[in-house]
């Protein structure tokens, strides 16, 4: 039951010193991802689970749903005059606003939705966005978009799971909304998030372990040995392959959460993209008192040097991730 002390989006962001076509553009991208999470729901019943039968430029094969949020994404902000342009993992360059439309400061970049390996199979799924800005709202190039992650001025997600949730940070904390199935609103429903320093519950798929460089194989190990170990404790292992479920337990109830880089494909910094995935989620862990490394340095000091970019992740539970920090920068 929600009332007056659980205020929805629109009147959170009222309440929150931001400009305002800045709180205008939180407002446009919750509206589309409730839409995106009406689509998720259908699945089977609209045909649209499964490959759509072409790839993204990152050679990834898109799902028909990749395609179809994506055309959400860009249809729902196109025309609002907030934006100056937009970028997607999953278009090849950047799309600016066409000169016949109304332009705005701010540059909207987002995974339509991450996790496909999951779409199929009923597994949580989401939208993550990052939100930038520029003073060149006119003819905008893919230099606009490669800014580091410590400029964003808000960033987030949606996770499609049992319950459709709205995280957000617009640099004053983090805070959570749940869609209210019945009004359709994101109704507040947690803010101020804090990552416990500790935790005692690691995130990696382990299946890449012989692939690993030392450092982060030595973490892993520590973790298993548990109580019998050095570090005197058992640990849990979660691994749900959609980083924003991944993510979203980290944020809820602590963690460390690891997509590194490893000897698969040595020349591929990692397997998840700097602007879409890494910078959002680590302006949020960061918000909420954690950390987020590429192995030796904060992910959000990291300047791109091209759209699609990938990058090693480490973040969550800051002891941890310092941990891990140090067994790099020894080694
Ligand atoms: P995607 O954007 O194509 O869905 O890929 C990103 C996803 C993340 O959500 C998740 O953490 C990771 O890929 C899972 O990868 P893997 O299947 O290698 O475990
Ligand atoms: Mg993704």
């Amino acid at each position: 039951m929600t009332n007056s002390t659980t205020p929805s989006l629109e009147i959170f962001l009222q309440q929150q010193d931001a400009p305002e076509h800045l709180k205008a553009l939180l407002i446009q991208v919750a509206k589309s991802c409730d839409s995106i999470s009406r689509a998720v729901n259908r699945g089977a019943l609209d045909n649209i689970l499964g490959s759509a039968g072409s790839g993204n430029i990152q050679g990834e094969t898109q799902q028909k749903l990749d395609i179809i949020t994506n055309n959400i994404l860009l249809d729902d902000n196109v025309s609002t005059g907030l934006l100056a342009g937009m970028a997607s993992e999953e278009m090849d360059t950047i799309y600016p606003i066409p000169d016949n439309l109304p332009k705005g400061k701010y540059l909207l970049l987002f995974d339509p939705l991450d996790g496909s390996s999951n779409i199929d199979v009923n597994v949580s799924i989401g939208t993550i966005f990052s939100i930038l800005e520029t003073n060149q709202s006119d003819a905008v190039t893919e230099s606009d978009f490669l800014k580091s992650g410590n400029l964003q001025v808000a960033a987030g997600y949606v996770l499609y799971g049992p319950q459709t949730i709205l995280t957000f940070t617009i640099g004053s904390g983090v805070h959570m909304f749940t869609l209210d199935p019945s009004s359709r609103s994101f109704i507040l429903t947690k803010s101020n998030v804090l990552i416990p320093e500790d935790t005692k519950e690691f995130s990696i798929n382990m299946s890449n372990m012989r692939h690993w460089d030392t450092p982060v194989k030595r973490y892993v190990d520590e973790c298993l040995s548990g109580k019998e170990g050095p570090r005197n404790k058992d640990f849990n292992m979660r691994w749900i392959a959609s980083m924003v479920a991944d993510v979203h337990r980290v944020l809820t109830r602590g963690g460390i959460f690891m997509y590194p880089w490893d000897k698969r494909d040595p020349n591929k910094p990692g397997k998840l993209r700097l602007l879409y995935e890494a910078n959002p989620m680590s302006f949020l862990v960061e918000q909420a008192g954690g950390l987020s490394i590429n192995g030796t340095k904060p992910i959000l000091t990291i300047q791109p040097s091209h759209l699609h970019e990938r990058v090693s992740v480490i973040l969550g539970s800051k002891n941890e991730v310092a941990l891990v920090q140090e067994y790099h920068l020894k080694s």
